[in-house]
């Protein structure tokens, strides 16, 4: 690691392991001047890395020219003047630790919700003069319900047969919720459903706060590719509205709290009202069930799969993110009773 860190410079760092993302890992590295976070690109996934660096560098260009305050976090330069570079066995870029900022892993507030919220919603916005169809697609179909549920069906086929015997009730309570695949086909045929520059990966631990608690930007922008925005508010009813996480496997305790769902879509239409088509407006509630099935299809598939995605800590972990998210899609499916 301090070979990765000389090539920009930094000589008389100390690092530690820093987040909770499940897929690139994280460092924070403390330097004599100032902090910096580093990360290593998780190539299984990501399977261009140089195409994450191209897409991040095309906005932060746009943004510098058309919106120079924004706090736009770019990866630095190393001294081969390279913002993302190959050292050994991976791909690591290194970016400045915004000072006084902090993140947090769950939200316990609606004010924090309505700040995340605004905080994406304002990202979309600012970009709604850039043409999003210029990004590289960093992960094909990434948020395809269509490609998910395909890979679910081949799992069910080619996956562990003692894992399909012991998801059976799982699996049938996900087929059983097809139509939802069906109604999001039926949607982005839609010419007013827009396509727009999105991010992919709303959680909360994506936005940083400062000591106010006001939200300063977004970070983590590997999935930022043209997409639809029941993608972005959708991941955020996913991760925000219940109290506890997809971590959670005591479903008992797995709620929708109302008035955290209503900041979500307050803070969003704050930035985003101009922006959506008066279809687009009535999805607020489908773009939660959109992406909680989709995170309940892509759970229990790794786990069909032997965990070949996600990974896991303990046996039976993605079996119990996938019943986490079957439960919270349908608490929110009684909200509407639909
Ligand atoms: C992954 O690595 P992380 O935690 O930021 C995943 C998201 C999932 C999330 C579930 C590239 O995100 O799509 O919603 O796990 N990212 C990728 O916790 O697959
Ligand atoms: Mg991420």
């Amino acid at each position: 690691m301090q070979e990765i860190l000389s090539s920009f410079a930094l000589t008389e760092a100390k690092l530690e392991p820093f987040g909770s993302g499940l897929i690139n890992r994280t460092w924070k590295v403390y330097a004599p001047e100032r902090n910096y976070i580093l990360q290593r690109i998780n190539e299984d996934v990501f399977k261009q890395p140089q195409d994450i660096a191209y897409n991040v560098r095309l906005i932060a260009d746009y943004l510098q020219k058309k919106y120079p305050l924004y706090h736009f976090v770019a990866p630095l330069n190393a001294a081969s003047g390279d913002d993302i570079i190959w050292y050994k066995n991976g791909w690591f870029r290194l970016m400045p630790f915004v000072e006084d900022s902090f993140t947090m892993d769950v939200v316990t507030t609606p004010e924090q919700a309505y700040e995340a919220a605004r905080q994406f919603g304002k990202f979309t916005r600012l970009l709604s003069g850039f043409d999003a169809t210029q990004l590289k697609i960093t992960i094909p179909q990434f948020h395809d319900l269509g490609l998910r549920y395909q890979q679910f069906l081949d799992a069910i086929v080619n996956g562990n047969e003692l894992r399909k015997r012991e998801s059976r009730n799982l699996i049938n309570e996900l087929l059983y919720h097809k139509c939802i695949v069906e109604q999001y086909q039926l949607m982005v045929s839609n010419p007013e459903f827009k396509l727009r520059v999105t991010h992919h990966d709303t959680k909360i631990s994506n936005v940083l706060f400062d000591q106010n608690n006001k939200g300063i930007c977004v970070i983590d922008l590997d999935t930022l590719m043209p997409g639809y925005y029941i993608s972005d508010v959708g991941d955020m009813i996913r991760t925000y509205v219940s109290p506890v996480s997809e971590e959670e496997c005591d479903v008992e305790k797995i709620v929708v709290r109302e008035d955290f769902y209503i900041s979500i879509i307050a803070g969003y239409s704050d930035e985003m009202k101009d922006q959506l088509t008066a279809m687009e407006k009535k999805q607020f509630l489908f773009s939660g069930k959109f992406m909680t099935y989709m995170q309940a299809l892509r759970f229990l598939t790794d786990y069909l799969n032997n965990d070949v995605y996600y990974g896991a800590k303990y046996e039976g972990h993605n079996l119990v993110r996938a019943k986490n998210q079957m439960t919270l899609l349908k608490r929110l499916r009684e909200i509407d009773g639909n």
